[in-house]
């Protein structure tokens, strides 16, 4: 079972780890590395931060805000985890990944305007994983975004498609 955790719902703005390759940057193929990394949707940016590698276990985080996700991670932290740890184990992952997020060691990778992009399931051709969505921004770059927990990556199509939807013409 996956962890979630809800705060007061921001329809666009969402967190979780998701597996992510690039596969056209600036109109020009390049080679895919896919990649492990924390997802970061803000408004109609989507931010990537390199993962703890490979833990789609607990699922995503919702949050009006990064300090935000780290004050609530951190309190739920202390309170539960450190007095009992073998039970609560699970709560320090994403303590762990959203701290690493905010100090030097994981700066976001890249940043993509999805403004003018597109998102649709990727096609067989594109990737022989299951659960790929295909997205493309307006400044020619295509991304496939992975997971192999299917609510996970559908609810993460949706938020794309709405955003997208959203600010398709600002
Ligand atoms: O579209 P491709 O070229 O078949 O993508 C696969 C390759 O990138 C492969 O690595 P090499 O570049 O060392 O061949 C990756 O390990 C695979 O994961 C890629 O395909 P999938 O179907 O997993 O997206």
């Amino acid at each position: 079972s996956h962890m979630r955790l809800c705060f007061p719902p921001q329809p666009s703005e969402k967190c979780g780890v998701l597996n992510v390759t690039k596969i056209t940057e600036n109109g020009k193929k390049v080679r895919k590395n896919w990649t492990s990394s924390w997802t970061v949707l803000q408004g109609s940016s989507l931010l990537f931060a390199k993962g703890q590698g490979g833990s789609t276990s607990w699922s995503y985080y919702r949050s009006g805000s990064i300090p935000e996700l780290l004050l609530t991670l951190l309190s739920n932290w202390k309170r539960s985890v450190k007095p009992r740890p073998a039970v609560s184990y699970v709560n320090c992952r994403p303590v762990q990944a959203a701290a690493k997020f905010g100090s030097n060691q994981s700066k976001p990778e890249f940043t993509v305007d999805l403004r003018g992009g597109s998102v649709e399931w990727a096609s067989k051709e594109k990737s022989s994983k299951k659960h790929v969505i295909e997205l493309k921004t307006r400044q020619g770059t295509e991304l496939l975004i992975q997971s192999e927990i299917d609510s996970v990556i559908n609810d993460w199509y949706r938020a794309l498609r709405e955003t997208i939807n959203t600010h398709a013409w600002e």
